[in-house]
C-alpha cells in the first residue's frame, strides 16, 4: 500500500536525518566566535539616534538559568528615554536558532531604565542580542554580542 510504504519511509528516515545532521553540527557548533566581535554592552544604535546600554541583573550571565537585564536607553544628548517600545530578538547566527525564550521589557524602571525579563541562554557560544527601540526621536535598533 502506497500510503503504509510512504509513512514508513517517513518515520524511518526523519529520525536517521536527525542523527545525520546532529553529528554533523556537533563540529559546526564548536567553532569558535569571530574573533573582532564587538562585545561592548554599550553603544549607539545603528543610525546613531539612541545609546543603549545592557546590563545582565547578575554576573557573569551563565547557560542555563531565566534571568532578567536592565537596558538603559539614552537619546544622542544623554538624556533618559523615558517612554520607548522595545522588541528583543536574538539567537546564535552560527548555529541558526533564535533564542529559547521570548523576553520582554516588563516594566519602565525611570531614568531611561527598562526590565528585560524571561532570558534565557541554553548553550555556550556566540549569542546576538536584538533590540529595535522605537522613541520618541524615531525607531532605530542596535544588536549586541554575547559569548558564554
Ligand atoms: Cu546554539
Amino acid at each position: 500500500m502506497p500510503t503504509f510504504t510512504s509513512r514508513r519511509a517517513l518515520l524511518l528516515g526523519v529520525p536517521a536525518l536527525v542523527i545525520v545532521a546532529g553529528v554533523a553540527s556537533a563540529a559546526w557548533m564548536m567553532r569558535p566566535p569571530p574573533s573582532d566581535l564587538d562585545l561592548s554592552l554599550q553603544r549607539a544604535t545603528d543610525s546613531g539616534l539612541y545609546v543603549a546600554r545592557l546590563a545582565p541583573e547578575t554576573e557573569p550571565v551563565s547557560v542555563g538559568p531565566m534571568h532578567s537585564w536592565t537596558l538603559t536607553v539614552e537619546d544622542r544628548d544623554g538624556a533618559p528615554i523615558e517612554d520607548a517600545r522595545i522588541m528583543i530578538g536574538g539567537g546564535m547566527p552560527q548555529h541558526g536558532h533564535g533564542l529559547p525564550t521570548a523576553p520582554a521589557v516588563t516594566e519602565a524602571l525611570g531614568d531611561g531604565r527598562f526590565l528585560i525579563e524571561g532570558m534565557k541562554f541554553n548553550m555556550p557560544g556566540w549569542w546576538e542580542i536584538d533590540l529595535s527601540i522605537d522613541g520618541p526621536t524615531g525607531a532605530d535598533t542596535i544588536t549586541f554580542n554575547l559569548v558564554l
